[in-house]
């Protein structure tokens, strides 16, 4: 079997991309200065596996090569919200890719192990520490752009990666030229929280980190700066002049799996659920990390966005529910606190 055989097996299995690279990250160095610079903010596995990012021999001893695969999923440049309504970023409007893209990578993994049966292979999405953007741009499946994402050519960012690891020396495709985006600087510009600087996030400004990630209070001073995002954030992926819309994006097949199913949720619905509402809600899906008071801390401060931009219909309902989580004796210091900040903002 060789490398166009792998390929071929790969995009049977339905993944959009495939490419084979070296499985060294290129620049493990970045990683090591991101986490000395605290840019991991509560993500405390991240400081604790970096050596994996840098050895993937640690994963997977004798690993020589990463077979990185990608995902797509529909992705827009902009969208119609209904009002009162928090979004959800587009990679967790499907079903949960760390359970489905890594089951048909699992599959890859069978299938080539058949063929190959002294290499050993290891599936990996999101699942280890690996720099999978990394390895994808040198496996030649895309470039990485001053948003950090990877841009695959003339389909864009909107999708999500998988890395098989293997002892079997296959043939490597070629990277590509390294900088997607020239004197861009669109998704920095764009970006409410300043996250961004040229190929580097900071993921303690980063609204998808602090909806999904955080578990604690959100600063006071990027509330506003989350302005409808309820669970991740598109807001780099939707301004990048790689993700405008052509006849090759509108023609790009999505994974079954990623395939959307809610836009996002209403907000007073969000604010009256019990735990039992906010599992069936989340059941499959990517977004079940987000944990019960995460969830409404999130929608306390949208609201409190809402009204401050001018909806002030909702302004007494939402007051109510701050009373409630003052006034309840079980209310976590996490909602306190949000209830705190919301209040000020609100006098
Ligand atoms: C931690 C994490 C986050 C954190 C931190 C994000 C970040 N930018 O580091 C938070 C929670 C904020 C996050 C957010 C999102 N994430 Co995330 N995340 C991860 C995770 C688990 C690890 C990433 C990591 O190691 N970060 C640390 C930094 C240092 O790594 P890095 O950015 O990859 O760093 C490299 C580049 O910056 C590059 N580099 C550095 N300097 C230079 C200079 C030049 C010239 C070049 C070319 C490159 C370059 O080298 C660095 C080291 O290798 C990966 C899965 C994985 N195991 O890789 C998913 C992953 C990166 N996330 C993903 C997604 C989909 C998202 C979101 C879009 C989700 C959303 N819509 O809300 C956002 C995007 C935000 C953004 N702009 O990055 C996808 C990305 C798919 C893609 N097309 O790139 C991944 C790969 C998950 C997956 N398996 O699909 N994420
Ligand atoms: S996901 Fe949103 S907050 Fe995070 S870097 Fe991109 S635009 Fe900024
Ligand atoms: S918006 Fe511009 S600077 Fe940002 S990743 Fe896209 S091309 Fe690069």
């Amino acid at each position: 079997m060789n490398s166009e055989q792998v390929r071929a097996i790969a995009l049977e299995l339905g993944f959009g991309s495939v490419g084979i690279g070296p499985s060294i990250p290129k620049r493990p160095e970045a990683h090591h200065a991101w986490i000395e610079a605290g840019c991991h903010g509560e993500m405390a596995w991240m400081e604790s596996h970096r050596d994996v990012a840098a050895d993937p021999d640690l994963v997977l001893p004798g690993a020589i090569r990463a077979i990185c695969v990608l995902d797509r999923y529909p992705g827009s440049a902009s969208e119609d919200v209904p009002p009162r309504f928090g979004r959800v970023a587009r990679y967790a409007r499907g079903q949960d890719y760390h359970v489905h893209t890594l089951k048909r990578l699992q599959q890859f993994a069978e299938r080539l192990s058949s063929a190959f049966p002294d290499g050993a292979f290891r599936a990996c999405v999101d699942t280890v520490p690996l720099l999978e953007r990394d390895l994808a741009s040198g496996a030649g499946v895309g470039r990485v752009g001053k948003h950090t994402l990877l841009i695959e050519p003339k389909r864009g960012s909107w999708a999500v990666l998988g890395v098989l690891l293997t002892t079997v020396p296959f043939e490597m495709d070629a990277t590509l030229n390294e900088d997607p985006c020239g004197t861009c600087t669109r998704c920095i510009e764009a970006c409410p929280t300043d996250a961004i600087e040229p190929w580097k996030v900071d993921a303690r400004r980063c609204i998808s980190y602090l909806t999904l990630e955080h578990r604690s209070a959100i600063p006071a001073g990027l509330h506003e700066g989350l302005g409808d995002w309820l669970a991740g954030c598109d807001i780099c992926q939707e301004v990048c002049p790689h993700n405008q819309p052509t006849t090759a994006r509108a023609n790009t097949p999505h994974a079954e799996s990623l395939k959307p199913g809610r836009q996002g949720f209403d907000l007073l619905e969000v604010l009256g659920w019990t735990e039992e509402d906010r599992r069936v809600a989340f059941q499959g899906s990517a977004l079940k990390r987000v944990k019960y008071d995460a969830l409404k801390r999130n929608a306390l401060i949208l609201l409190t966005n809402k009204v401050c931009q001018g909806d002030l219909e909702v302004k007494p309902t939402l007051l109510e529910h701050l009373q409630d989580i003052e006034q309840s004796a079980n209310a976590s210091e996490v909602l306190r606190e949000t209830v705190r900040v919301c209040r000020l903002r609100l006098e």
